[in-house]
């Protein structure tokens, strides 16, 4: 049998590079489309890079952008893919209130674009999927989220949403959105609060110096680990007919409980005194700070709780999460310290 053609676009992110490496171990070729910096920005996906002149290469990266009608029509027309997983997003929710334009036009354009490239294209083998969010739920009042809950968007995931549903129903296309609770991993972006705290936790076990900056503590997600969900995903492209799915792991914790699991990694016991902006993280120990809060890492607008039901993927996709909040933690904290005792 001929091996399947995987197209990823937003290969250079977290899930974009984890999906091509799970991909290329099944056996797939990968396509990945990348935009043009003037740095390199494929630090990701180094590992897996095959020069394209060389015998028998299945990795292939394009310059693009999801933006660009016509450069998705081009690529979609040239690889021929029999999946599409569609990652590319400014997915950084802070960031999306400083740049709502550009947010909103990669979330809603970048979707419509590769949905109607593969209508005009009219390749009926693809199965297209959405990295749909969380996100979508906003302040919900529903204790736990699942498909059926209403959406109450803070961020341009919802019309991605949409228009993925609308192209599934309109046209009959195999067009599946995730709809993605919170997934971290070693190879999260520096600025998500979980890396952020890992890599200063791992940073502060070397120096002991410095102080950790953030915003609501208080805020609650539902944590999963990155390469599981991957899997998920993959899996929500190997059923007969497209559908929605949720993935998360049914527990939260605050952004206080991640914080106090990453200290514990390095064996310190921080405890936390003072309310609102005066609240401020201590070792208890020697009593020094090591965590204040700052009014700049507050949002406009914050979604305070969210905790995801997967009983869908369960059932459906005999999905699970393998990764415990707990071991998400250690790894991260783990990977970190790598990094930085390499450094020093
Ligand atoms: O790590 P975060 O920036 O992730 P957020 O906003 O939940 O978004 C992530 O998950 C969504 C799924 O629901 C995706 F749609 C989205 O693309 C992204 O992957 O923030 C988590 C929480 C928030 O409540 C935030 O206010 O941490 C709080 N927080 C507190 N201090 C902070 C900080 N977040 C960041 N990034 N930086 C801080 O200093």
């Amino acid at each position: 049998m001929k091996n399947k053609v995987a197209l990823i676009t937003g290969i250079t992110g977290q899930d974009g590079s984890i999906m091509a490496k799970f991909l290329l171990k099944k056996g797939y070729t990968v396509h990945g489309i990348k935009r043009r910096v003037s740095l390199f920005n494929t630090d990701r996906v180094e590992d897996i890079y095959q020069d394209r002149h060389a015998k028998s290469v299945n990795f292939f990266l394009h310059y693009g952008d999801v933006t660009d009608s016509l450069n998705c029509l081009d690529i979609i027309n040239k690889t021929r893919p029999d999946e599409i997983y569609h990652f590319a997003a400014q997915s950084h929710v802070a960031i999306s209130f400083q740049l709502p334009v550009y947010t909103s036009t990669v979330g809603t354009l970048g979707t419509l674009n590769i949905l109607e490239s593969i209508r005009l294209l009219n390749i009926k083998k693809i199965k297209f999927y959405n990295a749909s969010s969380s996100e979508m739920y906003g302040n919900s009042k529903q204790k736990k989220q699942d498909e059926n809950t209403v959406f109450q968007p803070n961020s341009p995931y919802a019309t991605s949403y949409w228009i993925t549903k609308n192209y599934r129903e309109s046209y009959k296309m195999f067009a599946t959105n995730g709809i993605l609770f919170n997934h971290e991993s070693e190879f999260r972006g520096n600025t998500f609060v979980t890396r952020k705290i890992s890599l200063f936790v791992a940073k502060y076990s070397n120096t002991k110096k410095g102080i950790l900056y953030l915003g609501n503590i208080n805020s609650r997600r539902d944590w999963g680990y990155a390469p599981d969900y991957i899997e998920g995903i993959w899996k929500m492209l190997q059923i007969k007919e497209p559908n929605d799915f949720v993935l998360s792991t049914g527990k939260n914790y605050s952004v206080k409980d991640f914080i106090v699991e990453a200290f514990k990694i390095i064996k310190i016991n921080i405890k936390f005194k003072g309310k609102g902006l005066n609240e401020v993280g201590y070792d208890t120990f020697d009593n020094k700070i090591i965590m204040k809060i700052k009014k700049e890492y507050f949002r406009p607008n914050e979604v305070s709780h969210l905790l995801g039901d997967n009983s869908k993927a369960k059932k459906i996709l005999k999905w699970k999460p393998k990764t415990n909040f707990k071991t998400l933690v250690k790894i991260m904290v783990l990977n970190d310290r790598k990094y930085f005792s390499k450094k020093t």
